[in-house]
């Protein structure tokens, strides 16, 4: 009896396995994952075989080179060894987005020596050739027409007022370097366009074109991505030490100048209106030229580097603006930027998608009232990019 029974039960399980089995198999509410492990070839998704799916390769990286013309352009960044990874930063973001399709070459500046660590890792990161040079002293101190007591005093009182970097002597330094010298250092004589990057910078877009031909074919001179009204108690005679210069030189300003973005009575005062001289891309010649060289000459006399706070940015700005064509000047709206505080994230949701930019178009500040881009394009009789009331 007891084995019948045995019997009986193995029946009944190998019974209730097959049914489960059958219903497992025939299921048609639980779909299968197809697995993806293998992609179609192309020449099959164009022959109609398989249905298009992944890789776009539309959207895949570019081309690791570019072809074309190269041009005789660098990179140019001012820093000490103590940016080292904050440049690091920078560097590997231009690299990413322009550089390592174009390969062109870094110099980087320093008052100092650049130490070998500094040197390793900027080198392993850039793709053209890098280069360093110290900067001669002659170009980073006191020139002797400058009151060294009065430069003290100054000091003593912007930091009471707590404006920034008001008690630097090496921010004032930097800012006159910037202004009048870096596109004079001997490894800057060798190119005639620069690219100006600092340390803890980011670029959120892809660029695909050769940008120093952009400015060349074009016919452009300086150009920016952000713009602003600047801090005046850094620049309180600032215009005055201009209106000095184009009195004394009035064969150096332009007809066609850009004067209405930095004055809004035809010259008479300055509205404090800048280009944020942190991202530049210019050309060298024209900072090498008389006129920028009289006009920088002039304003170092006057002493406000030490005896107030001149920063490179208004000083370049305005000799752009007056010096320049207007059309001579280009706002880049595709180079997606951030420099503390302030982003330029491209208007236009078509521009950010083709170029695969990763910023937020909230953070744009073109549109802002402490940016002057609108009046630039004023100024330029331009159209703001469709969408540009959005980001207002
Ligand atoms: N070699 C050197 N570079 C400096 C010095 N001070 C500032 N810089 C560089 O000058 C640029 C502007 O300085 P930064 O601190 O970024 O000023 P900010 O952007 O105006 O806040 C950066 O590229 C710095 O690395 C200095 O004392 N020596
Ligand atoms: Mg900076």
């Amino acid at each position: 009896m007891a084995g019948t029974q045995r019997y009986l039960r193995y029946i009944m399980f190998a019974l209730v396995c097959l049914i489960l089995l059958f219903f497992i198999s025939s299921s048609s509410t639980v779909p299968a994952t197809p697995w993806q492990g293998v992609k179609p070839q192309d020449q099959d998704v164009e022959a109609g075989k398989v249905p298009p799916t992944t890789p776009n390769t539309q959207n895949g990286l570019g081309p690791a080179t570019a072809s074309g013309e190269h041009m005789n352009a660098t990179f140019v960044t001012l820093a000490r060894n103590s940016d080292i990874w904050e440049i690091a930063r920078s560097i590997r973001q231009v690299e990413d987005r322009f550089n390592r399709k174009f390969h062109y070459d870094w110099v980087f500046l320093n008052d100092d020596e650049f130490n070998d660590e500094f040197k390793k890792v900027t080198t392993s990161l850039v793709s053209g050739k890098t280069k360093y040079g110290k900067i001669p002293t002659e170009h980073w101190s006191f020139p002797d027409f400058i009151d060294q007591d009065k430069a003290a005093q100054v000091r003593e009182e912007m930091k009471e007022k707590k404006i920034i970097y008001g008690d630097s002597i090496s921010y004032r330094h930097m800012c006159r370097y910037e202004s009048g010298f870096f596109f004079r250092h001997p490894l800057m004589l060798d190119y005639e366009w620069y690219w100006r990057v600092e340390p803890s910078v980011e670029l959120f877009c892809d660029i695909d074109y050769d940008t120093f031909k952009f400015m060349a074919d074009n016919k452009k001179k300086y150009s920016f991505v952000l713009s602003l009204y600047e801090y005046v108690e850094t620049i309180p005679t600032l215009w005055d030490a201009v209106k000095n210069f184009t009195a004394a030189h009035p064969e150096h300003v332009v007809e066609g100048n850009s004067m209405g973005f930095l004055s809004d009575d035809d010259g008479k005062t300055y509205n404090h209106c800048h280009f944020w001289s942190n991202f530049e891309i210019g050309n060298l010649n024209w900072l090498r030229s008389s006129a920028y060289i009289d006009y920088f000459t002039s304003l170092d006399h006057a002493g406000g580097f030490f005896y107030e706070r001149w920063g490179d940015a208004p000083v370049h700005s305005i000799a752009a603006a007056l010096m320049l064509k207007k059309e001579e000047i280009h706002f880049f709206n595709d180079i997606a930027y951030y420099h503390v505080p302030f982003t330029h994230c491209p208007t236009g949701e078509k521009t950010r998608l083709d170029l695969k930019c990763h910023c937020n178009p909230k953070d744009n500040f073109d549109w802002n009232g402490y940016s002057c881009t609108s009046r630039f394009f004023e100024v330029n009789g331009m159209t703001k990019p469709e969408g540009y009331e959005k980001e207002q």
